[in-house]
């Protein structure tokens, strides 16, 4: 059976991943940080239903001897590197925690890997934010970097990083280059999980305005679930290389707004507010898949369309408030 090694596993990627890792015969450990394991109910909201088939680690990014020891012991067949300060805004607000933890962090299950268990692929979640002031439109594997975020800098420092092991040291590590993606287990602090939740407390009466910053940046937004099939693809290779993922499709967050409240019924003109505050220093303007590399070599595509995302995303908004469950599932 083959064991795989996830960090961030109870976040919304590492649940889709570990499931479909699970089908797929693999014995699944995590490592999560030890505060999640003081209270578990809330932390692990993501991956409750399946808690009593995985292995659970407690472990901190901050601290090579903790990543050292859980790769020794666990001995992975492949490990992906999940976890991170994801939020672009927050890294504004907090660059020097956002940029120590996401680079070092890398670099600490990196270096865990080639000394404990060299033979592990290794997976790196990197992120078209890297793209940034993107210099053309869509965006491929050649497409020169210009990070707009301090996330994005400590994403591209991790990308090189990985480069580098698989350079320097041959190891099977390479990263995945994904745009955004989403799905009803997405944190309530990024700009869909914020107005689908916002929907649906609108449309059920238990709120009366949504403010939001930048209504014309546009992303390429897939579903996370067809992201881990991607994922898991790429390291099955036999060879290790880098690759986009995206939907080659680019929507305003306006257009999302549109969708979302229309599919509930109601006129978004007379909910949303614009917040200047919610603007950032600097933003990334337009971000498009070429994901023609993955379909080419990996055989991959994306399987939920625009639409179909955000419906399914206000559809369990709905379906969990109206069952009057909070911040979960
Ligand atoms: O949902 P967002 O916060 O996602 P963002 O910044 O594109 O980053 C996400 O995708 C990246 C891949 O490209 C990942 F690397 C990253 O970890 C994360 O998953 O914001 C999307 C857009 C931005 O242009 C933002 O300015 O929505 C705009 N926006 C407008 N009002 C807002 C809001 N974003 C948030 N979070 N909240 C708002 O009120």
């Amino acid at each position: 059976m083959k064991k795989v090694l996830i960090t961030g596993i109870d976040g919304q990627d590492g649940s889709y991943l570990s499931e479909f890792l699970l089908e797929k015969g693999y014995e699944v450990h995590g490592i999560v940080r030890r505060v999640s394991l003081e209270d578990p109910g809330h932390h692990f909201w993501r991956i409750r239903h399946i808690l009593n088939k995985i292995k659970i680690h407690a472990g901190s990014l901050e601290s090579y001897p903790s990543l050292f020891k859980i790769c020794a012991s666990v001995k992975p067949d492949e490990c992906y590197h999940l976890a991170a300060q994801s939020f672009v805004s927050y890294s504004f607000e907090d660059e020097f925690s956002t940029i120590n933890t996401n680079i070092n962090g890398t670099h600490f299950i990196l270096s865990s890997i080639k000394e404990a268990v060299p033979k592990c692929k290794f997976y790196f979640a990197a992120t078209s934010e890297m793209f940034g002031h993107a210099k053309e439109v869509p965006q491929n594997e050649d497409t020169p970097f210009h990070p707009r975020s301090p996330y994005g800098i400590s994403k591209v420092a991790g990308f090189d990083l990985t480069r580098n092991y698989r350079e320097a040291y041959g190891m099977f590590a390479l990263s995945g280059i994904l745009f955004n993606h989403e799905s009803p287990r997405r944190g309530f602090e990024f700009v869909t999980r914020k107005i689908t939740n916002a929907v649906a407390e609108i449309k059920l009466g238990l709120l009366k305005e949504l403010r939001l910053g930048n209504l014309e940046a546009k992303r390429d937004w897939g579903f996370s679930g067809d992201y881990v099939r991607a994922m898991w693809l790429m390291m099955q290779l036999d060879k290790p290389d880098d690759f986009v993922i995206g939907t080659a499709e680019t929507h305003t967050v306006q257009e999302f707004i549109e969708l979302a409240f229309g599919h509930a019924g109601l006129d978004w003109k007379d909910y949303v507010v614009i917040d200047e505050n919610l603007y950032r220093p600097s933003e990334v303007n337009i971000l498009r898949a070429d994901y023609s590399k993955a379909k080419k070599i990996l055989g991959w595509e994306p399987k939920v369309t625009f639409q179909e995302l955000v419906k399914m995303m206000v559809d369990a908004d709905l379906e969990r408030l109206s069952r009057g469950k909070g911040n979960c599932k």
